[in-house]
């Protein structure tokens, strides 16, 4: 299709007239050669219709299907393809169900037209034709052509404006799923909010309801923290707990799950897990802490112990039920000297 605007003053006193850069292809198909150059006088020379030729409406087919002409006049008794026949094959081409046709034909007799009319044809003329009626009906055609360009690409810029907005709403979302995300952890550690913890453990209670598998909860909390602060100053008790959360995600599984609970004081929970194994999973992680070195400078390094509290959910216990009995451990443990971890006792049991 040709490129460039405008409608307006395409001919202007029966001449064709150049308009703004864009040029109007017409493809001319008559089996007579004069007809054809008969055709083309009668449009008259302008700057902005390109004409081209055919005497073979099979050529004048492939021609039509490549270039995509803005308009075509063809003839009706052609020995190779009539023009009812072409017709039809360039409503059928992929982008010639709205280029106009005009058939000019000294066969202007009714039936005739309505067969042309149901091929899609959309103008007649009468031969011999007269100049003046086939300038205004090309140019009533053009005007028609160019209106119908203009929407078209109108509606791809729409189309693809739509595709940009769409765009642009599901990197919003992944943003906002992000922003979500980030909003349940603890910005400090990477631990999840106590309330994401306390969420996330509802969950797992429900699963295990269902699903009768074990749960299990450690309440954990670095010992004399305090100290820290006061020795080394606040930044360096901030590198000890992310540090320290750093450990717990090497040695806690991908589906446990680890929550600041305030302060100093985490909560690790242990989805499929008895109080065996999460007794386990706590002396490792006690261990592992105690042995790592948390290096300040290039020759001062230090190192922090916790204390863990262990408790398994029994029976429809709650989770602040578990907590609690995992805190009671925990306090224990700091009692019975810091360093360790204690067991909670079932339910019932004391
Ligand atoms: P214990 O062994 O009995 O747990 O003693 P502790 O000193 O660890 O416990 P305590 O509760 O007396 O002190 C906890 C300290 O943790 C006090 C508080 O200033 C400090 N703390 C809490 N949150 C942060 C934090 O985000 N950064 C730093 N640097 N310190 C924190
Ligand atoms: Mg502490
Ligand atoms: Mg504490």
């Amino acid at each position: 299709m040709s490129a460039g605007r405008k409608s307006e003053g395409l001919m202007e006193q029966g001449q064709p007239q150049a308009v703004s850069g864009r040029v109007f292809s017409i493809v001319i198909v008559d089996d007579a050669r004069p007809s054809t150059l008969l055709l083309k006088a009668a449009l008259g020379e302008s700057p902005n219709l390109s004409i081209t030729l055919f005497t073979d409406p099979l050529a004048a087919l492939g021609w039509i299907e490549t270039h995509r002409p803005d308009l075509i006049i063809t003839d009706y008794v052609m020995p190779e393809m009539d023009g009812i026949a072409l017709a039809r094959r360039i409503r059928a081409l992929p982008h010639g169900s709205a280029v106009p046709i005009i058939m000019a034909t000294a066969r202007n007799e009714a039936a005739v037209r309505t067969l042309a009319l149901s091929a899609g044809i959309n103008e007649f003329l009468g031969k011999p034709v007269d100049g003046t009626e086939l300038r205004a009906r090309v140019q009533n055609m053009l005007h028609l052509r160019e209106q119908h360009v203009q929407l078209q690409e109108a509606n791809n810029r729409l189309q693809s404006l739509n595709k940009m907005l769409a765009l642009e709403i599901e990197q919003r979302k992944i943003l906002e799923d992000e922003l979500r995300r980030l909003a349940t952890l603890d910005m400090l550690t990477g631990a999840l909010t106590r309330r994401r913890f306390l969420e996330l453990f509802d969950q797992e209670l429900g699963r295990r309801a269902r699903t009768a598998t074990p749960l299990s909860v450690l309440m954990i909390d670095l010992d004399h923290f305090k100290s820290i602060n006061d020795r080394f100053g606040h930044a360096t008790g901030d590198l000890a707990l992310s540090h320290f959360s750093a450990v717990c995600k090497s040695c806690l599984r991908s589906s446990d799950f680890l929550g600041r609970m305030g302060g100093e004081e985490f909560a690790a929970l242990l989805p499929e897990t008895d109080i065996e194994e999460a007794h386990v999973v706590a002396e490792r992680l006690r261990r592992s802490i105690a042995a790592a070195k948390i290096t300040l400078d290039d020759d001062v390094s230090i190192t922090v112990t916790i204390s863990i509290g262990v408790a398994e959910c029994y029976g429809y216990q709650q989770a602040e039920a578990i907590l609690a009995a995992a805190d009671r451990a925990l306090y224990e443990a700091k009692n019975s000297g810091r360093n360790r971890v204690v067991r909670a006792a079932p339910p019932g049991s004391f």
